[in-house]
């Protein structure tokens, strides 16, 4: 089979950037090792950017999402007797949106299916040839076990964290860093609705919490623990008790509806970076390039920026023979991508338990700070409603 693009991953990143092509004139081909049904119900982000909101409308994405995201105007940051909203349209111009992973998953897969894009789930295997050549391709056995090649103009990696697009990128020239914290995210989804209208990022001496939701039957919450917390040790009761606890704020009658809890899990916490994300003829976008914490929402919406960058580069390569974008851009993308990884390593840090007392009162130093001063205020509004995506 011979496309323009054959791209590794079906998560958001490689969905979103196979829809854009379509729309640059470009043709692709997705190839995913799971199941779409797995796909699918992957419970992951949860916080969608105006940015990300705005280039899903833009490119048709948006019927559903403009029914049913849920418009955040900021978000509560608490510490113990204290609980402040910090308002987002006020000092950074625009909203944030609850709107989960698996529903932006399922209206891209959706699209996908309605314009006849072909994709090849459950396949094993998964093989990257000649990407420094003129000629890549890939090869895989597809779901009913039969060998596959996938000759193409460009790869693109969209193979998260784990996938083996990084993997064939040569060592020479190549640059990695990488930051694992000493703490994990418990995350439960339960059938409840949320005790909050928006967000709560608390900062509590037994270790952080955070109150999201999905929708308004349905609640998130993480709680930081060991990272090799055995989720076993943690039942629903306890769950819900720990969480009263570090989300109280003791300051008025709020408190925690709790109800039943449909799916927990420990999540690891790292960030990690590495340059370039282009060699040759193949390129990474999302988590193959780079992971953040989630403490600042930004995983998903960077996965989004990378691929709506990838998407005109390889549209004014592919079809109209400009290779400029292409060239610039693992500079281009890199720009956001560390800037993002510096909030999310910086709300992190500010809101974990890790260290000694010293650190914690160096904490509570900095959420002051972030309340009282407007220029505080507003940097931290900035980056977590997010930058314009640069298309
Ligand atoms: P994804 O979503 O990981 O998708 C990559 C896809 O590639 C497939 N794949 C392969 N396909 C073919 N052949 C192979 N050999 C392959 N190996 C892997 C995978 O099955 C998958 O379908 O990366 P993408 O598209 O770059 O999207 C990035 C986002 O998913 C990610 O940044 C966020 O979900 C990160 N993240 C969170 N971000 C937030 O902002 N808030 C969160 O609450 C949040 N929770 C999470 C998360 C990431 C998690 N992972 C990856 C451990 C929770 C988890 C569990
Ligand atoms: C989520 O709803 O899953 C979520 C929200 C905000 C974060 C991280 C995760 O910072």
């Amino acid at each position: 089979m011979r496309t323009q693009v054959a791209i590794v991953g079906a998560g958001p990143a490689g969905l979103l950037l196979s829809h854009l092509l379509d729309l640059e004139g470009v043709t692709s081909v997705l190839v995913e090792c799971r199941s779409a049904e797995y796909v699918k119900s992957r419970i992951r982000a949860g916080i969608l950017e105006s940015g990300t909101v705005e280039l899903l409308k833009e490119v048709g994405l948006g019927d559903r999402l403009s029914e049913e995201a849920l418009e955040h105007r900021g978000i509560y940051l608490q510490w113990p007797g204290e609980r402040y909203h910090l308002d987002f349209v006020e000092h950074a111009g625009h909203p944030v949106w609850v709107y989960g992973q698996t529903e932006m998953t399922a209206d891209l897969m959706k699209a996908r299916e309605r314009a006849g894009r072909p994709a090849f789930y459950q396949v094993d295997d998964v093989a990257l040839h000649d990407i420094s050549g003129d000629r890549p391709y890939i090869t895989f056995s597809d779901a009913a076990g039969r060998p596959q090649r996938v000759d193409a103009a460009v790869i693109a990696g969209c193979d998260g964290f784990h996938g083996p697009s990084r993997r064939m990128m040569p060592t020479a020239g190549r640059r990695t860093w990488e930051r694992t914290y000493p703490f994990a995210w418990l995350g439960a989804l339960a059938a409840v609705p949320p005790s909050t209208d928006e967000l709560i990022y608390a900062w509590h001496p037994n270790g952080f919490a955070l109150h999201s939701m999905r929708s308004p039957q349905l609640s998130r919450y993480y709680l930081q623990v060991r990272p090799d917390e055995d989720i076993n040790g943690w039942s629903d009761e306890r769950i819900w008790e720990e969480l009263a606890i570090r989300l109280g704020h003791g300051q008025d009658a709020w408190s925690l509806q709790t109800g039943s809890i449909i799916e927990k899990s420990v999540l690891p916490m790292r960030s990690f970076v590495t340059t370039p994300m282009r060699h040759g003829r193949l390129f990474l976008a999302g988590d193959a390039a780079h992971i953040v914490p989630p403490t600042g929402a930004k995983g998903l919406n960077l996965a989004v920026a990378d691929v709506a960058l990838l998407a005109r580069a390889l549209g004014a390569w592919l079809r109209d023979g400009s290779e400029a974008l292409a060239h610039g851009y693992s500079e281009t993308a890199l720009r956001r991508v560390w800037r993002c990884t510096h909030f999310s390593w910086w709300m992190t840090t500010m809101l974990h338990r890790h260290g000694d007392d010293f650190d914690a009162q160096l904490q509570l130093a900095q959420l002051q700070r972030v309340i009282a001063s407007e220029a505080a205020t507003k940097e931290l509004a900035e980056n977590y409603a997010g930058l314009p995506i640069g298309r």
